[in-house]
């Protein structure tokens, strides 16, 4: 089996991308590949975060390797948190990140959402990006256990429920992980399909 790095020190999304890839290949954590690194991300787009991640670990590993970074863009203020997601609060925690979303939209109208994720990826050191969206709206109390960051306050476009009401298996019918993914895996497959290559 291939194996790849998955340049990420979140253990959620490592959990989605083995649900998406069902062993078809072997993803490998820093921590697993012996990496202890917080990765910057200093960037003003998705796409520049998950290269810089991507490479990061390329060049310290040597070997094959993908990031993602993703974000949750809400219409009534602006994209905000956006590529700020991770730290939309000061303490960065995901209960404090939410604690303020709720607070900056409340009383909007329009409640539109969406999660966008770019996943990077370096093969072979050539640079290769897949974008997924997911749509939808964040609600106005948190509701739900499961998932993290932002999915007790998103509900996907297609449902009634919140991210967090959902097990994985349901979030990935919608999510934009898995949708990012599905290309990865398709261009994986055939080397071809890639939205960018740089
Ligand atoms: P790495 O950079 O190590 O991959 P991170 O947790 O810093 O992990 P991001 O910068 O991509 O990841 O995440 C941006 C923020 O968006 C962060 O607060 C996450 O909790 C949140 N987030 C990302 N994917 C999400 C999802 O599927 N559902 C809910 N929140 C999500």
């Amino acid at each position: 089996m291939d194996t790849l790095i998955f340049a990420t020190n979140n253990e959620h999304k490592v959990n989605e991308v083995r649900a998406v890839l069902k062993g078809r290949w072997d993803i490998i954590t820093l921590k697993e590949a012996g990496i202890n690194k917080d990765i910057p991300e200093p960037h003003e787009t998705l796409e520049e975060n998950a290269r810089e991640k991507s490479m990061t670990i390329y060049h310290l590993s040597g070997k094959n390797c993908f990031s993602e970074d993703t974000g949750l863009e809400t219409e009534a203020l602006h994209g905000e948190p956006g590529v700020r997601s991770a730290r939309y609060a000061d303490t960065g925690s995901a209960a404090d990140n939410v604690a303020k979303l709720l607070e900056n939209m409340k009383g909007a109208g329009n409640r539109k959402a969406r999660f966008r994720t770019v996943i990077s990826l370096v093969l072979h050191g050539l640079e290769y990006q897949f974008e997924g969206i997911c749509n939808g709206i964040i609600i106005d109390e948190k509701k739900g256990h499961s998932g993290f960051g932002y999915d007790p306050v998103f509900v996907p476009d297609g449902d009634t429920r919140t991210f967090a009401e959902m097990n994985m298996d349901e979030k990935n019918i919608f999510s934009h992980r898995k949708k990012a993914m599905n290309k990865l895996i398709a261009f994986l497959g055939k080397e071809s399909g890639a939205d960018h290559v740089n």
